[in-house]
């Protein structure tokens, strides 16, 4: 049986002046997840999305926030996302000196917790972590910028991933997130990542997104 696929489209790849035609495209077609890129200049080399953008998209939609930090120290910020209604909290293990406690911590916020592995980052290290969050986000480009290529050994590491989280009994959702282009879908989505992070390889086209498009990445997850 073919698992029900999420999408949940990187919202920096949105021309913030477009961004209530794209959010009212995204409540039409029924979109799961916005996810948002957090990165402080330190774990990656770019800037991008904070904590007031969160608060104007959660005034503006109902969708949840899938937050995705790329910073350093995110224990020291974590308040700052995980307030916001449904909100799913996603840091990087290495970014943190005691990870068990900023996934309790994010619980206890009332967000949902997960970890993300950059593509030097393997699932074998982070096995003791997985049965402990929401979601596993397997990163197939290195992190800090949209519109790379795919790092086509990171495709292994969502098979693992899935039959890590199956031999364990957990259903944790396993999100793939860069370069996830209409060419790339089917071989993550086969590999056993349920959650497809939409940029500018799929759904965005010059910071727009068209209800065909959202239909077509449906079909091709469906
Ligand atoms: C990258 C970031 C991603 C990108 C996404 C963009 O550091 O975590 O979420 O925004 O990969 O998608 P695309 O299709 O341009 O690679
Ligand atoms: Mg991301």
């Amino acid at each position: 049986m073919k698992q029900k696929i999420q999408i949940s489209p990187s919202m920096m790849c949105a021309d913030p002046f477009a961004l209530r035609e794209v959010l009212d495209t995204f409540e039409k077609g029924g979109i799961e997840w916005l996810h948002i890129d957090v990165m402080d200049g330190r774990y990656v080399p770019n800037f991008t999305l904070g904590p007031d953008y969160c608060r104007s998209l959660a005034a503006a939609t109902s969708i949840p926030l899938d937050i995705h930090l790329m910073v350093e120290e995110p224990d020291r910020h974590v308040e700052l996302f995980a307030k916001f209604p449904g909100a799913r909290v996603s840091f990087h293990p290495e970014t943190v000196r005691q990870p068990v406690r900023l996934i309790e911590r994010i619980r206890e916020l009332g967000a949902s917790p997960g970890i993300a592995l950059d593509p030097a980052m393997s699932v074998q290290v982070c096995s003791h972590l997985l049965p402990l969050v929401d979601q596993v986000v397997i990163m197939t480009v290195n992190p800090g910028y949209a519109g790379q290529k795919l790092l086509p050994f990171c495709l292994e590491k969502i098979t693992e991933c899935r039959a890590f989280l199956k031999s364990c009994g957990r259903h944790a959702d396993v999100q793939v997130d860069g370069n996830v282009s209409w060419e790339n879908i089917p071989r993550m989505v086969a590999a056993g990542a349920n959650i497809l992070v939409a940029g500018t390889s799929s759904l965005f086209v010059k910071g727009r997104v068209a209800d065909s498009e959202l239909a077509r990445m449906r079909e091709l997850g469906a």
